[in-house]
């Protein structure tokens, strides 16, 4: 069998397991062969107090012109944090000189938690986002940003019925992805709630234990497990699942090892869990 290739359009932190550093090993587990197209080089992820951050914007163009120089072609195309509008528009001229009819493109449109954007995301950045979500076919927003890109109200302490995400998936499909994981939604003190939308179907959802705080990371090793697994020929559901049970494993390792919330996810310590014959 051919081997896939992902084209992973995201930025490389050195330090605090995100982006490239957690999504290379994870799909290269899966016997999926990572492409990183680099948006920003940093030290550490902006969640910690001091980070060098270099914008890779002004080189992104002839890093990605040699790829269609060689008439590269990829399987599938992952996107994550983006730093500028320019950026975005990057990636959509990326995605439409990538993205065949056997090709799927996932984007994961990071721009905030527990109700608040990054300091980064301002509101031409989120339109910027809204832009770009309409040529996902899978989209992975947790709860803050499923409610931004509908520019909707976060519910108040994260509180939202089924039906209502049922029918804020719907409106979101229109824009474009077919299929959309929301993670990470506050269930109660101990559960957290997964949905799973595929147009024209009735919705899934996945229920996994709440264990400690959220670790940062978690989304793009969440992003990534869905990428490769749907990649490898299992429904989103499948996908979806392997992803939540993987992460709550890691997360308990990390508790139990009391590493700090913004170090990340231990996932090296797991990663033959995502290795299939
Ligand atoms: O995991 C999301 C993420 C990715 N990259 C950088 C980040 C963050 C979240 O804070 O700072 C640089």
């Amino acid at each position: 069998m051919k081997q896939k290739k992902i084209a992973l359009i995201n930025d490389i932190t050195g330090f605090g397991r995100c982006s490239v550093a957690v999504m290379a090993p994870i799909v290269s587990a899966m016997k999926i062969q990572a492409v990183p197209v680099p948006t920003a080089i940093l030290s550490t992820h902006t969640q910690f107090p001091v980070y060098f951050f270099d914008d890779y914007t002004p080189k992104m163009k002839d890093y990605i012109q040699t790829y269609k120089d060689i008439n590269l072609t990829f399987d599938a195309i992952a996107t994550g944090f983006l730093g500028s509008e320019e950026q975005v528009d990057i990636v959509i001229d990326f995605i439409k000189s990538f993205h065949t009819k056997d090709s799927f493109v996932l984007v994961d449109p990071v721009m905030g938690d527990y109700g608040k954007l990054y300091k980064t995301y301002t509101p031409a950045m989120c339109n910027k986002m809204k832009e770009l979500v309409q040529y996902a076919e899978i989209l992975t927003p947790n709860l803050t940003e499923l409610c931004t890109l509908l520019d909707e109200k976060y519910p108040d302490e994260g509180k939202i019925s089924l039906e209502k995400l049922d029918s804020m998936c719907e409106k979101l499909a229109e824009k474009g992805p077919k299929h959309i994981v929301v993670t990470g939604i506050p269930f109660n003190k101990k559960q957290i709630l997964n949905f799973i939308y595929n147009t024209g179907e009735d919705y899934q959802i996945i229920m996994s234990d709440k264990i400690g705080d959220d670790r940062s990371g978690t989304g793009d090793a969440v992003s990534a497990i869905i990428a490769g697994m749907y990649l490898n020929g299992h429904t989103l559901y499948e996908s979806a699942k392997k992803a939540t049970t993987f992460v709550s494993k890691c997360i308990q390792y990390c508790e139990d090892n009391k590493v700090p919330n913004y170090w990340g996810l231990c996932f090296e310590m797991f990663l033959k869990d995502l290795m299939e014959d």
